[in-house]
Parts: structure tokens; sequence; C-alpha cells
């Protein structure tokens, strides 16, 4: 059994397979290529902890004995919910070992989204971490109303691996089942069985636009190829010593080329718990780190910081940043007060990937969002009625290529809307392309918030609004802001005497995540339409740009109108 995927079509297949991007090799193997003394290197610094290359593989191997024993086979579906620690990675590798596919969310999303991807993929597994906020509060899963309460509802408590702070270098020894029994993976454990290259590794999550969270299969091969062609766009090698500050399972922190990136090159990942200098300026210092992936806001906390540090960040080499869009008046202060280059990056977790490369000229670096990291990748820039815009003018994004994916997981309608007839991926995004083939992200037609590179879907946050019953219509759009790019406001159509605070009580009591939380909410009378009578965002978003928003104000009762 394995899990559907959209294929790519036999030509193109065959045509990567050829150019030797699919070599039909499990993803697992980024960490088992190595040999001998390379095996010996440190693979992940966690605190205290280091782990090998031979460790890792071991830990991953004994997990996934144990996970095996447990019942899970391949093509079973896993949940995983994980901090940044090592254990991330050795449940990763784990799970890919036994052929089973996980999701993995971030750490910081709430029982919402949780429940909704379990409510996709029907896990056989769950990993969760014991001091999250969401499992803490019923550790044993005896409240049905809770998130172990419900997942142990359908998945079984006894599929459910909680992981407790380590005790040892044997992070093993932290892991326990949700129905009290020990994981018992035992000291020779391995898993059985071969796992299918061919097939899907995993879920990316995507930000979204359509209301539900979508998963995106990506399969051993598109993802492994991605993370080799990272490798050798970015120039990486066993000496790179990369700052894994985002949240791990994340498209940028993972493959960009990320952990991943950095296993294959035999370098070392070190992990941190969160992307402020406070954590990061000392981890910098105390492991000689040459590389950090970060999005806007955290640079410019960084920037802030650099020049009154004690911390010696002379080790760094190299920053990137993405998932957001970065000011040129930022990307310049990089060099000269980090000390380092800056390499953009400009990616999403369905696929394509654009890098500025470490040889481009310092306009290139500072005002661009660089160029596709593969040969293949294809590219098409089109304005609303499909047509190729003018050479440098902007038009949405169309791709395709041996590493985009070519279908959400279940959502033959929406991949109806956002895929072509020849198999063309519409982002979403608004670009133009320079001369030397650079792009360059101006803008956006999804109905999406880019907060400071958390992706908010508009219509999700809409929807539980309207599950209010004091509440109308809730119209969820972007507005301007210094540190973040962009934040949320809430635009709400609701029975006189409703409060933004019980709005926001409720969107808690929901699950939502916090970053999904409204940063401001306005009561409105009526809400302003276009011609075909849809609610007119765009003039709500000029709006806020107009009002430049005091974020601390408390909410104001006003009539927008067209
Ligand atoms: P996701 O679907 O969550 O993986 O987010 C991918 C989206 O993030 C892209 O389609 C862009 O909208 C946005 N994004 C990522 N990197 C950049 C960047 N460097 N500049 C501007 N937008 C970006
Ligand atoms: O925002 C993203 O999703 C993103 C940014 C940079 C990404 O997926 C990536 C690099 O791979």
């Amino acid at each position: 059994m394995s899990v559907v995927h959209t294929p790519w079509p036999d030509d193109l297949a065959a045509a990567y397979r050829a150019k030797g991007y699919w070599r039909d090799e499990p993803l697992t193997d980024v960490i088992t290529r190595h040999k001998g003394e390379t095996a010996a290197a440190t693979a992940i610094l966690c605190g205290e902890r280091a782990f090998s290359y031979t460790a890792l593989d071991r830990l991953s191997d004994r997990l996934a004995w144990a996970l095996q024993r447990r019942g899970l086979r391949a093509g079973d579906t896993a949940l995983v919910q994980l901090p940044n620690r090592a254990e991330f990675y050795v449940v990763f590798f784990a799970l890919l070992k036994c052929g089973a596919v996980p999701v993995n969310a971030l750490n910081n999303h709430g029982a919402f989204e949780l429940l909704s991807y379990a409510g996709q993929i029907e896990p056989r597994l769950a990993v969760l971490w014991r001091g999250h906020a969401l499992v803490e509060p019923d550790p044993r899963g005896e409240r049905p109303d809770s998130l172990l309460g419900q997942l142990g509802g359908s998945v079984g408590l006894n599929r459910v691996l909680l992981l407790d702070e380590a005790a040892d270098d044997d992070c093993l020894d932290g892991f326990a089942w949700a129905d009290g029994a020990a994981l018992d993976a035992a000291e020779d454990g391995r898993p059985e069985g071969a796992i299918d290259a061919k097939g899907v590794a995993f879920f990316q999550l995507s930000g979204g636009s359509t209301g539900t969270p979508k998963l995106i299969p990506r399969t051993h091969n598109d993802y492994l190829y991605s993370v080799r062609q990272s490798v050798e766009v970015c120039g990486l090698d066993a000496t790179c010593r990369f700052l894994c500050a985002l949240p791990a399972p994340h498209n940028f922190t993972l493959s960009s080329p990320g952990a991943l990136g950095v296993f294959l090159a035999g370098g070392t990942v070190v992990m941190a718990g969160d992307p402020g200098p406070a954590t990061c300026f000392p981890l910098i210092e105390r492991h000689r780190v040459t590389w950090a992936a970060l999005v806007p806001p955290v640079l410019t906390l960084w920037l802030a910081e650099a020049g009154h540090t004690a911390a010696d960040l002379s080790s760094l080499e190299v920053v990137q940043v993405g998932g957001a869009k970065l000011s040129a008046s930022f990307a310049e202060r990089v060099p000269a007060e980090l000390g380092c280059r800056l390499q953009q990056v400009f990616g999403m977790a369905e696929g394509l990937v654009n890098y500025t490369r470490l040889d481009d000229d310092p306009w290139t670096v500072f005002n661009t969002q660089g160029r596709p990291m593969s040969p293949d990748d294809e590219i098409r820039i089109l304005d609303p009625s499909g047509h190729p815009v003018a050479p440098g003018e902007a038009g949405e994004l169309w791709t395709r290529g041996p590493y985009t994916f070519r279908g959400y997981y279940k959502a033959d309608l929406h991949n109806a809307r956002v895929f072509d007839a020849e198999g063309f991926y519409s982002s979403g995004d608004l670009v133009s392309r320079t001369p030397e083939g650079n792009l360059i992200v101006c803008g956006r037609s999804k109905d999406q918030i880019n907060r400071g590179g958390e992706k908010i879907d508009a219509q999700e946050v809409e929807d539980v609004l309207a599950g209010h019953a004091q509440v109308n219509f809730a119209a969820v759009v972007a507005m301007p802001d210094a540190l973040m790019g962009e934040r949320s406001c809430a635009f709400v159509l609701a029975a006189p005497g409703t409060k933004a605070s019980g709005l926001r009580r409720f969107l808690r009591e929901r699950g939502l995540a916090d970053y999904k939380m409204p940063d401001k909410i306005v009561f409105v009378d009526s809400l302003p339409k276009t011609a075909v009578g849809k609610i007119d965002k765009q003039l709500l978003r000029e709006t806020l740009k107009r009002e430049q928003p005091d974020l601390n104000a408390a909410p104001v009762r006003s009539t927008v109108t067209a």
C-alpha cells in the first residue's frame, strides 16, 4: 500500500530520470550514505547533546523497529508535532524507514490544524511532545475533548508516542506510548522491508488560500533532487555548520538546502529553540555557525542586535532570507552589519525554489528573489487571461518541473483550479523577471496573508469566525506592518455588543494557531462589494493602508463602503 499522489506524466518522468535528477533512491540516503570516518562526524548539535551520522542512523533504525512492532506498516500515515530538537530528525528518518508517510505539523500549530490534518490523512500513528501546551493539560488523554483524547479516540492511545525531555544521549529513552507502555527499542533493532523510493515520502504543508489546510505529497525522488540541487547551487560541503532556527519541518529549513542538505553534504545542524538573537547569537559563537536561514522579521531583529552584542558572529558566512519579501534596504545591511553574504530564497512547499547565487552582483542579491535552481524548472509569467506578459512586466507565476508537485492530496476540485492542462501550477504570486532571469516578487493574487513568512489562509479564519453565533460575516485581509511586512485584520459584521475579546477567545477555543489570530478586529456595518458582488478586499486593504493602523488601539466600529 502506498499513499496516492498525482504522478508526473511518463515522458517528463523519463526525462527527469534520464537527466539523473530522479535516481530512485530513498530520502534516508542523506544520512545512510555516510560511511567510515564521515559517519563519525557530528550530524546534529542539540543543547548539550551531539549526534553523529552513525548515531542518527542507528537511533532511527531502532525507533523504526519499535514502530513496526506496534503495527506501523508501509503506506500508513503519521501525524507529527515536535519542537526544534534532534528527535525531530530521528522520528522523520524512522518513519521513512518504515515506509510510513508523516505530516510534520509546525510547533505553533493548534488543535484546529492538527485535527484537520488528521482528518485528511487518518493517521495510524501520532508523535507529539509532552511539553506542548496542547498535550500538557491532559497528559494521559483522559478528556475526550483534549487533543490527546481526540487523537486517542481515532488513532488509539497505544499508537500515540509522546516525547519527554530526553534524559541522555540515547534520545529514545525520552519516548513513551500514551497508554503508558515503554517504547522498547531493542539495541540491535532494524526495520524490515525496503523503502519504495518511487512513492510519497512525506506530506509538506501548504500556506493555503482555500479554507482547508492543503497537504502536498512529496516523493523521495522529487524531494531528494531538490535537496541535492540546493546543495550544489549553494556550494555546501562538510564544513557547513547550519543553524536550524526556523521551525524544522518548514520546507525552507528542511530542504533549501536546510538540514537535509547539510546532512547530504556531511555538515552539522545546530538546533535553536527559537530564532531570536538572544538564543541564536550565543549558539553561533559557541558552535562557529557558518549558515543560517531566516525570515525577514527575524533578520530585522538580528540586525538590530548585531551592533550591540558581545557574541562573536565572525564564523557566519551566509545568511539566507526567504519566506516573505525582503526589502532592499534591509538586504543591503547584511554584509556590513552581520559580516557575511546574503542569499535571497523564494521557495514554496509545493516545489519551485529560487536562489540568488553567492557570486551574483550586489544589485541582484539585494533587489531580486533569485532564479530557479534547476535548469528544468519551467516558468511562465501570465496575465489574467493566460497570455505571457511583456518582458519585465508583472504577472502570475506558473511553474512545473522535476520537484514541483502535481496535485494536492485529495483535493481534485482545487487542483483543477490551480493546475493548467499542461501541469503548470499557479503559485498565486505576482512576479516580474529581470533580463538575467531573476524573479522579483511584487505581490500575490491568492487570498492569503504573509505574516513575516507565516502564511495565513484568509478564508480559513473567516470560516471559523463565521461559526460564532453573533457573527454574520467576516473578511480577513493583510495590513502593512513595519516589522512583519504584513499582519492580519478581520473586518466583522456582527450583532451589536459583540466584543473583539470574545471573538479572540472563540478562535482560541476552536484551537486555531496563535499566528492566525487577527492582529486587529474592525467591526463594520457593511462591507464594500465589487461589481460582481464579491467582497472588495482590495478596497479593505487600501483603507488599512491609508489608516496606518495603530496596533495597540482598541477595536473600532466603522463603516467601510465602496
Ligand atoms: P508556502 O505555500 O507556505 O510554502 O509559502 C510559499 C509562498 O511564500 C510563496 O508562494 C510566496 O508567496 C511566499 N514566499 C516565499 N519566499 C518568498 C520570498 N523570498 N519573497 C516573497 N515571497 C516569498
Ligand atoms: O516560504 C516558503 O515556503 C519557502 C521559503 C524559502 C520555501 O518553501 C522554501 C524556501 O523552500
